[in-house]
């Protein structure tokens, strides 16, 4: 099983799209293994954020990042990162198709709804930054939509 890392911002938090989306996630077959609201500060959305650190949009990021409080959630399943990446579409929604959780919930690159580790590091590294491994529960789903 492969683990994956996402975060709903604080814009779908602010517009109740948290249920909707991890729908999504549940009904495409990846299994929840934590998921919590948390108020990010500065200093944890630096750490989020640091390979982005001197780009034009890094003020902005970290300023909508900290504006209120976001979902963050560990999905699991075999390849969670690539399935989980297609799923959200491209980080500008005026490319990502329809069907896609971009592509159906936001319009602008800077208020894109979510995020998702584009790599296996990557995944890792965040899931570090905003889950103990006590936080994270190994258990098997009852339904198995992959089969
Ligand atoms: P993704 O989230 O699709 O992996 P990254 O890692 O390149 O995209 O960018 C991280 C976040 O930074 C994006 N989700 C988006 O909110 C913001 N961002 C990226 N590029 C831009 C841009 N050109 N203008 C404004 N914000 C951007």
């Amino acid at each position: 099983m492969e683990s994956t890392f996402v975060i709903l911002k604080p814009n779908a938090v602010q517009r109740a799209l948290v249920g909707e989306i991890t729908s999504r996630f549940e009904k495409r077959g990846l299994r929840i293994a934590a998921l919590k609201m948390v108020s990010m500060n500065r200093d944890l959305a630096l750490r989020l954020y640091s390979e982005h650190e001197g780009k034009p949009f890094f003020a902005d990021l970290i300023a909508f990042i900290t504006s209120g409080p976001s979902v963050v959630m560990v999905l699991e399943a075999e390849h969670a990162v690539s399935i989980v990446r297609s799923m959200i579409g491209s980080t500008d929604p005026a490319v990502a198709p329809p069907g896609t959780i971009r592509g159906d919930y936001a319009v602008s690159t800077g208020h894109n709804m979510i995020h998702a580790s584009d790599s296996i590091g990557s995944a890792r590294r965040e899931i570090e930054i905003f889950f103990t491994a006590g936080e994270l529960s190994d258990y098997s789903l009852a339904v198995k939509p992959w089969l």
